[in-house]
């Protein structure tokens, strides 16, 4: 993947796009430091503050101690301009398919005591061997500063090449609580607020243990090839009514598109109408085969 094109995305001239694909390329990951400026984080934050407070994670994997809110680019205008800001889509244009999809979207804060997530890669449920191209790539954004001590990410460069078993040879030390020379490039990714990482669905990483006496709060945009299965299921989890508000980009994200030559049609038509006002699916209507 080179880095000569934005596609005509509305980026600043100063944003690096070819730095950042190099990065992509060879360590599996990038860092834009500046993508949300103050008065974004302070919309986040206040987007953010009524679902707040109410649920812990189910499982290890989402954390016992850790909150997630899902479906965030639902949740207000910040979380859909974070989701389809033109820096992020010059990139992600450059790694996916036309027609790419969000895969997952949701706030994450890590309150104190949590321990370390199993390490991990984002796009893991796709059977195809590695090591292979990424199927999605990952965003996880800082909305508090990421630390070593409050849970900043840990990362394994450069393990999107890796194949299966490195990973698992990975896995199997940190269990056995042994060292493999694999793991010599690990660490914690700190970073601060508004940064985001941004990286290869192959990437192994995990969130890190917060040890320290604040929550660390956070968010994730995952998004993958159109012709993938996406986790969370926006079509169901994203009223029409919403969706018929939000830009063209995000309503392509969230598969009110087709990937030609017809993959996602609706009853042999494009996406789009069903966002028409007053729109009825032709199964309901007598006579009619598609619109
Ligand atoms: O919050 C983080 O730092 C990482 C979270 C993560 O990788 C995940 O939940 O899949």
């Amino acid at each position: 993947m080179d880095g000569g094109a934005n596609l005509g995305r509305d980026v600043p001239a100063a944003f690096d796009i070819a730095g950042h694909v190099e990065r992509l390329n060879r360590d599996g990951y990038t860092v834009i430091e500046d993508f949300l400026d103050e008065a974004r984080l302070a919309a986040f934050r206040s987007g953010i503050a009524p679902y707040l407070g109410a649920h812990r994670g189910r499982n290890p994997f989402e954390g016992q101690t850790t909150e997630r809110v899902y479906t965030l680019v639902a949740r207000g205008k910040v979380f859909e301009d974070i989701t389809a800001d033109p820096r992020l889509l010059a990139l992600l244009d450059l790694f996916l398919r036309p027609g790419y999809l969000l895969s997952a979207s949701h706030a994450i804060c890590i309150y104190p005591g949590e321990v370390a997530q199993s390490l991990h890669t984002d796009d893991s449920f796709y059977p195809i061997p590695r090591p292979r191209p990424a199927i999605g790539l990952s965003v996880i954004g800082a909305i508090d500063a990421f630390t070593a001590q409050n849970g900043g990410t840990v990362i394994l460069p450069g393990s999107h090449l890796w194949t299966q078993k490195q990973g698992i040879a990975v896995r199997e030390a940190l269990l056995a609580g042994r060292r493999t020379p694999l793991m010599d490039g690990m660490f914690k990714l700190e970073m601060p607020a508004g940064a985001i990482v941004l990286f290869q669905g192959t990437l192994i990483h995990g969130a890190g243990d917060n040890t320290s006496d604040a929550p660390r709060l956070a968010f994730t945009n995952q998004y993958c090839e159109p012709w993938a299965r996406t986790q969370e299921n926006f079509y169901l989890a994203v009223p029409r009514e919403l969706v018929r508000d939000m830009s063209s980009d995000l309503q392509t994200l969230l598969g009110y598109d087709i990937m030609p030559p017809f993959m996602g049609q609706v009853t042999a038509s494009h996406p789009r109408k069903t966002l028409e006002e007053g729109y009825v699916p032709p199964v309901l209507r007598q006579g009619a085969t598609a619109d």
